[in-house]
């Protein structure tokens, strides 16, 4: 079992495409394990995109990822962080496959709607750093019916 960070960013807010995409992590069978809503403050967007810092895109990304409410979502299953990306798509929604949420609505590198965690240690720094609060804990029945 993995745990991934997902985040709709500005613009799929923006866009109502909320509850578009979150369906379409629930209808997968995932397991949703932390959900909030926020305006992200300067220091959270820095910290999640410190990877970033030195590219000419920096400055715009962090205002942008800042302009308006994000939804920070936690999900869990096997290879989650895998099946997340699948589900995302490529960066640039130009690119990104059909049946891909940035396939699907997408048109643009900046504003791609979405995000998730690339790898085991990014999605650990990313829940934690969004999640300092943690994550819920519970029996999810409908698992017994996802995973033979
Ligand atoms: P995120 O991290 O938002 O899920 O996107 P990706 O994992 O698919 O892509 P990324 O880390 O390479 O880029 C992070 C973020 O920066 C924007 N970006 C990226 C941009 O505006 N211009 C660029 O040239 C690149 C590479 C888009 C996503």
């Amino acid at each position: 079992m993995e745990t991934t960070y997902v985040m709709i960013k500005p613009d799929g807010v923006q866009r109502g495409l909320v509850s578009e995409i979150l369906g379409r992590f629930e209808r997968k069978g995932l397991k949703l394990v932390g959900l909030k809503s926020m305006v992200p403050g300067e220091d959270v967007a820095r910290a999640h995109y410190d990877v970033h810092k030195e590219r000419p895109f920096f400055p715009g990304l962090i205002k942008f990822i800042t302009s308006g409410p994000v939804v920070c979502m936690a999900w869990e299953g096997v290879d989650a962080i895998a099946v997340a990306r699948k589900l995302i798509g490529a960066t640039n929604g130009r690119q990104a496959e059909p049946g891909t949420i940035r396939g699907d609505f997408g048109m643009d590198m900046g504003f791609n709607m979405i995000h998730g965690s690339d790898a085991p240690e990014t999605a650990a720094f990313e829940l934690g750093l969004w999640f300092p609060e943690g994550l819920m804990s519970w029996d999810n029945t409908m698992g017994a019916w996802v995973y033979e």
